[in-house]
């Protein structure tokens, strides 16, 4: 029994998470199918980690998913590689105690399959970051629908290949410096459609945080809640792109 007690606890000290599976309009793309996604599902903890980009070392599809400006992409999330960890794992998709903004960026590259993901420029299409009204994070709402986490892909975009990154940040550790808790994969786009919105204001992942940015050391929780006293948090990195009017 006391064996049993210990390892437990240090399963539920381990209740991390993976972005492992994509939709696009509703569509499910299949496991791991056009992603490269870690095999390990815990988080980077430097903000100048390479690891930082596409996430711990894992799989690579060498699938690349054909989207067009304006789809709905879903991003889902499990505890482990499958989802569960185990039949009514309450970790899944992830510990609830996680809380954090989620973000989606997309960098431009030549080939989605190959492409190198460090030295790209990023830029950020969405993020469900916290609502100071309900005190809910966008993993609350990440939780709230099974796993998934959605973005659309900008109406203008020009038309390539790309890499979508969608980083989940969570934050109840955050108050120790190198206690906030990156999770992230990267999925193979080739966008149609669309316009010729070439994005300038781009940033590099590793480089576009540091590790005192006010949205990494914090302390969310305020009289035993972690909703960061109803106070406004700001997620990391540039805001999310808007097309031109
Ligand atoms: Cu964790």
């Amino acid at each position: 029994m006391k064996t049993t007690a210990v390892i437990a606890l240090a399963a539920s000290a381990q209740a991390h998470s993976i972005f492992q599976k994509l939709s696009v309009n509703g569509a499910d793309q299949g496991q791991l199918v056009g992603l490269r996604a870690p095999s390990s599902d815990y988080p980077v903890y430097n903000v100048n980690d390479a690891q930082l980009a596409c996430g711990l070392p894992g799989s690579q599809s060498n699938q690349v998913i054909n989207v067009k400006a304006g789809d709905r992409i879903g991003a889902w999330w499990g505890h482990v590689l499958g989802g569960e960890q185990y039949p009514n794992d309450p970790d899944h998709p992830i510990a609830s105690s996680h809380k954090g903004p989620i973000s989606t960026y997309m960098a431009r590259v030549d080939n989605a399959a190959t492409a190198s993901s460090s030295g790209l420029r990023w830029f950020k299409i969405h993020e469900d970051s916290f609502d100071t009204s309900t005190g809910r994070w966008g993993v609350d709402n990440m939780i709230a629908a099974g796993g998934w986490s959605y973005a659309n892909i900008p109406t203008c975009l020009a038309p390539g290949q790309y890499l979508l990154r969608q980083e989940l940040l969570a934050l109840h550790s955050a108050y120790n410096s190198m206690g906030a808790q990156f999770y992230q994969s990267c999925a193979q786009l080739n966008v149609s459609g669309g316009g010729s919105y070439v994005p300038s204001n781009t940033v590099s992942i590793p480089g576009a945080y540091r590790q005192d940015d006010p949205g990494i050391l914090i302390q969310i929780w305020v009289n035993g809640v972690p909703d960061n006293g109803r106070k406004p948090y700001t997620a990391p990195g540039p805001r999310p792109m808007t097309c031109p009017a």
